[in-house]
């Protein structure tokens, strides 16, 4: 019966993919644009990835461009990236490109994924596994569940490396201090809290702040600028793109390096 096989198609195959990522090489917490950057390095350095996003469409702030005027901008400093991820582009003036959202998010997830990362929709990360002192995985639920306040219990997935990708509120660095009485790598060992606009600033400080916060705990895109309190830099993505390259690179050097 095609009714019975079209079912039984996705359950079957949807259990084989979550059993074969109970144990990654790198777990990625949100599905912004700086994720799933660094989503598309690691599998494509053959590494184990997948990523967890509470939306059921993950790309995070990008499919909106600002105000959702669905443009958005890169400076010519990230324009390498966007030429890995085949986006079309305009050059606007010296330095500036822009291109539409919509093309640039959907790019960035067909690569991911076609690289090989895995990418788990409509999943909250809500704690992570924190084991003698290091991060060694998520633990997570369906967001349904949590947006329900039902009282079901989550699964644990284990992970050499967790990349804290939930943008502005920086979840998983706030999750890990609070409940571990941890100091992390910011100045005052606490999460800081992003600043107010400021472009140059906020794109440079992005990608420096994007680095193992914790023993077994990396940062990347705005929830990097959130944690070592710098500024917001609005919609220009180089930054975003760049700080995933980074923890990228960081946990392919540490891993295969
Ligand atoms: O905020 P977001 O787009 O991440 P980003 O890579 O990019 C920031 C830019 O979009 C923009 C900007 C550009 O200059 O400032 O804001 O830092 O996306 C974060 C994603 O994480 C998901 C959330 O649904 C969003 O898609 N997310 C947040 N917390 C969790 C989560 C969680 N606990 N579990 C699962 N997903």
């Amino acid at each position: 019966m095609i009714e019975r096989n079209v079912s039984r198609g996705i359950i079957s195959t949807y259990f084989n993919k979550l059993e074969r990522n109970l144990d990654l090489d790198v777990a990625i917490v949100g599905g912004g644009p700086s994720g799933i950057v660094a989503a598309y390095y690691l599998a494509k350095a053959g590494l184990k990835v997948a990523q967890f996003d509470r939306k059921l469409s993950p790309g995070g702030g990008m499919w909106g461009g600002a105000m959702m005027f669905n443009q958005i901008v890169v400076q010519e400093e990230a324009m390498h990236i966007i030429k890995d991820f085949d986006i079309n582009y305009e050059r606007y003036d010296d330095n500036l490109y822009v291109m539409d959202s919509v093309e640039s998010t959907s790019a960035l997830l067909y690569k991911a994924v076609h690289a090989g990362a895995t990418i788990f929709n409509c999943y909250s990360v809500e704690d992570v596994i924190f084991k003698n002192d290091v991060v060694s995985g998520v633990v997570v639920n369906w967001t349904p569940v949590l947006r329900e306040g039902m009282h079901v219990d989550p699964l644990n997935i284990m992970a050499k490396c967790v990349i804290d990708g939930t943008g502005h509120d920086s979840e998983m660095c706030c999750t890990v201090a609070r409940k571990n009485g941890i100091r992390l790598a910011t100045d005052s060992g606490e999460v800081i809290g992003e600043r107010s606009l400021d472009v140059i600033a906020g794109e440079e400080e992005v990608v420096n702040g994007t680095k193992e916060i914790y023993p077994g705990l990396y940062v990347c895109g705005m929830a990097a600028s959130a944690v070592s309190g710098t500024p917001r830099m609005g919609p220009i993505f180089g930054g975003m793109l760049l700080s995933g390259k980074k923890v990228a690179d960081l946990i392919i050097n540490r891993l295969k390096g």
